[in-house]
């Protein structure tokens, strides 16, 4: 009965974040989903419908929009083990390929590297699973074997961290990348009071998602509204959290006039916001990161290093990633732009492919989403 609550909470709030999001282009707010007028009637109705599907809603919907795969086998590596967001990517991918009547292959790398995935595509190939969908560690080093398992005749896609192009068909991004790196631009233009010193604890130097919010983060950089922050360095903890940990310490120990780090990464965030509120340290964190893991560093006041960052359900990810990879597998898509494909009871479905900035397609699961003292203690019991 317990589960069945909170797996009802669960579904209802996601559909009040994604509703909140609808059609906006910048972050989203808990507080803006509780506006005035027709906003609130049609979120109390799809928190009622949300409700009222319970917790078959996702074998439902699953079964409804992806008749055609039954026996068919789908991979999914993730970036690291023991990294929670990548779990719960992986959590949601199972549950609908499941719900689908398919066999779904999670991997799980010991270390966030593309040498430790290549020998699990490698694995995958030979299993002659139908479809692998990956998030990367580097964009690059995996093309040669993404385009072997192509040959094969395996969809490939990607989510969370891309590719480049030519080794994927498309990539399930999680917001938009310029979105990302708006919100955080200005989550460190305002934190910092309008200037000064700042730094990035970011994962690896080759991990593709944060390199491009990173360089979006400095292409927005260059407005003359920011010109008085000072970027003084980007750190790499590697999404190790002893390693993010180290960082931070350095980076404090090495800029004493340092105001904000800014962490696009779950793992670093949280690493770093340890460090800050063990030390009582003046220096204040935003960044991406889970609520469950950050709630008791969100606040606006001195005891608190965060007073507030982004992210997005990655549950919802992986979901939207496994509807993604049976559209490809039963013919529904092939990934190119302009294609529009069902992902079962995903608020937004159904989801069309659009251009990438890279030259290839991506499907974007909808806004990043603002998490601060006025929702935390809501959203860490979600993800
Ligand atoms: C970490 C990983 C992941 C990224 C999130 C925000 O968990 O680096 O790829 O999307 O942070």
């Amino acid at each position: 009965m317990k589960k069945k609550l909170v797996s009802m909470f669960m579904t209802v709030s996601m559909v009040s974040a994604l509703l909140a999001g609808c059609g906006s282009t910048a972050a989203t707010t808990a507080s803006s989903s509780a506006g005035t007028g027709a906003a609130v009637s049609s979120v109390a109705a799809a928190q009622e419908d949300a409700a009222a599907a319970g917790s078959n809603a996702v074998a439902t919907a699953a079964a409804a929009s992806t008749g055609s795969v039954k026996g068919k086998t789908f991979g999914i590596i993730i970036r690291a083990a023991g990294n929670p967001y990548a779990e719960k990517e992986a959590q949601g991918f199972k549950e609908v390929i499941e719900a689908a009547g398919a066999t779904c292959i999670v991997k799980e790398p010991e270390t966030a590297t593309a040498d430790a995935q290549i020998p699990m595509i490698q694995s995958l190939i030979s299993q002659k699973v139908n479809s692998i969908a990956i998030a990367s560690n580097d964009v690059n080093a995996l093309t040669a074997s993404l385009q072997e398992a192509m040959k094969a005749g395996i969809k490939v896609s990607t989510l969370d961290s891309n590719v480049v192009p030519q080794a994927r068909q498309v990539f399930v991004n999680q917001a938009g990348t310029n979105e990302i790196g708006q919100a955080l631009m200005d989550a460190v233009l305002d934190i910092s009071g309008g200037s000064g010193d700042w730094a990035i604890l970011s994962a690896s130097s080759q991990s593709a998602n944060q390199n491009a919010w990173i360089d979006a983060m400095k292409k927005i950089m260059k407005d003359s509204k920011y010109s008085k922050l000072n970027l003084l360095e980007v750190a790499y903890g590697d999404d190790e959290p002893q390693k993010s940990t180290d960082q931070t310490q350095a980076l404090l120990s090495k800029y004493p006039n340092l105001k904000v780090i800014c962490s696009p990464t779950t793992v670093g965030i949280s690493a770093a916001a340890k460090v800050l509120q063990d030390q009582k340290s003046k220096v204040k964190l935003t960044g991406l990161g889970l609520p469950s893991e950050m709630s008791e560093y969100i606040g606006t006041d001195a005891e608190h290093s965060c007073p507030y960052m982004f992210l997005w359900n990655p549950e919802d990810v992986g979901k939207l990633s496994a509807y993604t990879s049976i559209a490809l597998v039963s013919g529904t898509i092939t990934g190119k732009k302009g294609e529009t494909f069902k992902a079962g009871d995903m608020t937004s479905s159904p989801y069309t492919i659009g251009a990438c900035s890279d030259g290839g397609t991506e499907v974007i699961l909808g806004p990043p989403y603002k998490f601060d003292p006025s929702n935390i203690t809501k959203w860490k019991e979600v993800y």
